[in-house]
């Protein structure tokens, strides 16, 4: 039996396997730069963040109608389960689909016909992030928020997500600070290929709960005793910076430091049609090769749950 665990950081699209991807081609004539599975599988071999995103956006393109995005959570949330996985807080792109004509309507509507039935089906809670895409203005993040009004039931926080470098936190102050007024729960990727000062202001500036990534953190001493006293929540996602290349290999990730260092981290599978594995996967992995202690990944599968968004009674059933 895996161990029962949460997972808190997924992006739903980089949940979309290749022969999906090409089934929903078929289904919706679109056509991609592939002849097949191998080709596209073949083409996942990325050089840093922005290589990975490029394919990331092309192959969401498949993505159309509210019943692919139903089939795509249903792929995911059947995998999940099989591997332990009984909480998912699940972060979806609006803007990604937006820019094809794809609403947020579709988006949420189709996510929730297999979330909606997720408990009953697979065992498993969910909760909805929205994110919002740095690279574009902080205009078009509220515009998305704006959008998003009517599907608020069905979402629990705002994110912040795609490539970093030169576009800081602080960029959105504005929006986060009116979807805190709406009562989301707020996070955001900060230090996985941006400087840690990122993290501070995404604490600061954005009054983040928990820091996706946070892996360069280790840059600034002052700054892991801050998130170590103030029991900020790390969703690290170690096979994810394997492939983008924020480390060299597995054995080099400093998860073990970042434990022995007092922080609240948690292990996650970020894109794991891309990254090469999903959370149980996950947790085999670095417990072979950083030869870490059953102590140390009941550990993790505890923090996953504590750093949560779930209430203190659907906690404790949930794991
Ligand atoms: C992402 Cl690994 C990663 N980093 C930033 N944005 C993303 N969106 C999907 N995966
Ligand atoms: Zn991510």
């Amino acid at each position: 039996m895996p161990l029962p665990k949460a997972e808190l950081h997924l992006h739903i699209e980089g949940t979309l396997e290749p022969e999906l991807a090409f089934e929903l081609a078929a289904r919706n004539g679109v056509s991609l730069p592939y002849a097949d599975t191998e080709e596209l599988r073949a083409a996942y071999r990325f050089q840093g963040l922005q290589s990975f995103l490029d394919l990331y956006y092309e192959l969401m393109s498949v993505l159309r109608t509210e019943q692919d995005f139903a089939d795509l959570a249903e792929a995911y949330l059947g995998r999940a389960a099989a591997q332990g996985v009984r909480h998912a807080e699940i972060f979806f792109d609006p803007q990604a689909h937006a820019r094809r004509g794809v609403g947020i309507g579709t988006v949420v509507e189709g996510l929730w016909r297999a979330l909606g039935d997720s408990e009953r089906n697979h065992g498993v809670s969910t909760r909805l992030i929205l994110c919002f895409l740095r690279d574009e203005s902080a205009e078009s993040a509220m515009e998305t928020l704006r959008a998003a009004r009517p599907h608020l039931d069905r979402i629990t926080g705002v994110g912040l997500d795609s490539a970093e470098a030169g576009h800081p936190p602080a960029k959105f102050r504005e929006v986060y600070e009116a979807a805190a007024a709406l009562g989301l729960r707020r996070v955001a990727h900060a230090g996985e290929e941006g400087p840690p000062a990122y993290i501070t202001e995404a604490l600061d500036v954005l009054g983040v709960e928990r820091v996706d990534h946070g892996l360069r953190c280790l840059e600034d001493p002052a700054l892991v005793e801050r998130l170590v006293r103030e029991r900020v929540p790390l969703t690290l996602c170690p096979l994810s910076n394997v492939r983008l290349h924020a480390v060299d290999t597995l054995a080099d990730h400093p998860l073990p430091t970042l434990l022995d260092a007092g922080l609240l981290c948690t292990v996650n599978s970020d894109d794991p049609a891309y990254f090469g594995g999903y959370a149980g996967d996950t947790f085999d992995a670095v417990r072979d090769t950083l030869h870490l202690t059953e102590d140390r990944l009941r550990e993790l599968a505890r923090n996953s749950f504590l750093a949560s968004f779930l209430e203190d009674d659907e906690e404790r059933r949930a794991r």
